[in-house]
């Protein structure tokens, strides 16, 4: 396999970088005045705070892990992943064929069969501890490598995704030799091979979502990340090498959408997890109809964020620009539907835009940044085509004056206001930095208008009365809902959808269910 290094953090010479960026659509006559915050040219605006990329070291080319080992792809051919900061190419990856699919489904299988399903279940524990350590030790080099990989910012790898990360593979050590508490009066027994597809938007956290509930239940893993993403995933191959976790126990093959179909749709994949769009989920489930596997499939939101007149507002304002700037927005559970009581409405999006307009925005890599770029070229033209769409629809459009870089893919917060339910940007997952504003003036109508989606992944409610909260909580049809709080996740708490939001539930002992059999 060829492993030819460049010097650290650096970009690959010989391939042209993308085109230039793509402009957020913001016509000047909505956008607001120039903010007094701290951001921009303010004399309170923050001074720069760059994290540094010297522990990362970025290889011009990286195979396939399979059966232990990088492998070349079958086909010889090699995919570009950005810095969506900078638009420059970070490394040439593995364009993974079904071929390679099923020599790693093959590696899966026999690992399965000859190891992993006769260690004892205290032993599996210890790799997933030791797996845990691992990235706990690491966690600044796998920070650093996620955010030059997808844009996020440094703080939210930093302190989110990898110790997140690391949670998970912790929790599911301890349940490895308790499984028959997770199914009383059951035997568990795994499912053996199993087959993960995740998304671009929390590369090493969907991967840890996946891949240790996995092990922890005797399985072995084929998992394909996002071809944007692909980093932080071929890392963890190396921490698999460094826990010295049997060959073939995890396979990652990076490769296109058609490659991860031929990983789901293979017979000897017995069980099957996807996150991702829910166009691309329906496809996995019709792949797969009719073969007997087991399906968990976590898909997109459309979350209301209820904020009742009787809320602490200024606790409320910051929890739904959690709810929808984290992660630029590209978060399925995000709040992108503000639902706000039209007694206190205008209050609200006053000091609302306040806030937004101490938002800062740029490079993932400072510590001070709050919204980093948007992970591809294609997602901010699809970010774009439904902020343009809401405009044209006639929702009024409002965005913070800031400055943005000049290279990179950035999207300036957006909010609109009066917005219809019928309007698109109230129906469809934006996926992006972009909040839909609705009035109510009931609790019966805030719970209609809230369920009044196709999706059902997540909801937020902002009040001061504990019934209230347990009234609208039990009436929304969302599979989390958050009081007072947005985007809290914890590796003991289930989480997962209803409708178009998918079936199934990850985290917590529901989330190993998913990954068991039992008799
Ligand atoms: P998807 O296409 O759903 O990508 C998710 C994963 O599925 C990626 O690893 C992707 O591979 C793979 N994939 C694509 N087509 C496949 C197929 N036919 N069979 C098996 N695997 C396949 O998401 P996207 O295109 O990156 O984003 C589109 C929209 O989906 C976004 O705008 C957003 O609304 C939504 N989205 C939702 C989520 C969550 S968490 N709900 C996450 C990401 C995106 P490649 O990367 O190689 O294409």
């Amino acid at each position: 396999m060829p492993s030819d290094q460049t010097p650290k953090g650096a970009a690959p010479r010989r391939t042209p970088a993308r085109a230039a960026s793509v402009a957020t659509p913001a016509p000047a006559a909505i956008v607001a005045p120039a903010s007094s915050g701290l951001a921009g040219n303010s004399p309170w605006a923050y001074a720069p705070a760059p994290e540094s990329r010297e522990i990362v070291t970025i290889r011009q080319r990286y195979g396939l892990f399979i059966d232990g080992k990088e492998r070349a792809p079958s086909g010889g051919e090699v995919t570009i992943t950005y810095n969506p900061a900078t638009e420059e190419p970070l490394a040439e990856i593995a364009k993974g064929t079904p071929a390679d699919a099923d020599r790693a489904i093959e590696a899966a299988d026999r690992a399965y069969r000859k190891v992993w399903s006769k260690l004892h279940p205290r032993e599996r524990a210890k790799y997933l501890y030791r797996i845990s350590r691992i990235l706990q030790e690491r966690s600044r080099e796998f920070a650093v490598t996620e955010t030059m990989d997808s844009g996020k910012p440094i703080r939210e790898s930093r302190d989110v995704d990898v110790p997140l990360a690391a949670a998970h593979f912790w929790y599911y050590a301890g349940w490895a030799d308790k499984l028959q508490y997770a199914v009383p009066g059951r035997r568990p027994e795994a499912h053996g091979v199993v087959g993960q597809v995740i998304p671009w938007n929390f590369p090493l956290l969907m991967l840890a979502w996946k891949i240790a509930p996995a092990l922890a239940a005797g399985n072995t893993v084929v998992l394909k990340p996002a071809s944007t993403t692909p980093l932080t995933a071929l890392l963890f191959a190396d921490v698999c090498r460094q826990a010295e976790l049997p060959d073939g126990v995890v396979n990652i093959v990076t490769g296109p959408g058609s490659t991860g179909m031929s990983i789901v749709t293979d017979p000897r994949v017995a069980k099957v997890a996807f996150t991702g769009s829910t166009s691309v989920g329906v496809t996995i489930a019709k792949g797969i109809a009719g073969q007997g596997k087991g399906l968990t499939l976590e898909l997109g939101g459309k979350a209301a964020n209820i904020v009742f007149e009787d809320a602490a507002l200024d606790q409320a304002v910051e929890g739904v620009v959690n709810g929808i700037f984290f992660n630029q927005g590209e978060v399925c559970c995000a709040g992108s539907r503000l639902l706000v009581q039209e007694s206190i409405a205008e209050e609200f999006l006053a000091r609302l835009r306040d806030r937004m307009s101490m938002l800062r925005i740029g490079d993932p890599m400072d510590k001070n940044t709050d919204i980093g770029a948007i992970n591809s070229k294609a997602q901010m033209e699809s970010i774009g085509e439904l902020v343009a769409s809401g405009v044209a629809e006639g929702a009024q459009i409002w965005q913070p004056a800031c400055d943005l870089p000049t290279r990179g893919w950035f999207f300036r917060p957006t909010l609109f206001t009066n917005v219809a339910q019928s309007h698109r940007i109230a129906r469809e997952e934006i996926f992006g930095p972009v909040l839909a504003t609705i009035t109510f003036r009931t609790v019966a109508e805030a719970i209609e208008k809230a369920n009044n989606t196709a999706y059902g992944l997540s909801a937020g409610i902002w009040t001061e009365k504990g019934s209230r909260i347990l009234q609208v909580a039990s009436a929304l049809k969302a599979g989390v809902v958050w009081a007072n709080t947005f985007n809290r996740f914890d590796p003991t708490a289930p989480f997962g959808g209803y409708k178009e939001s998918g079936y199934g539930r990850e985290g917590g002992m529901q989330g190993l269910h998913a990954y068991l059999r039992s008799s």
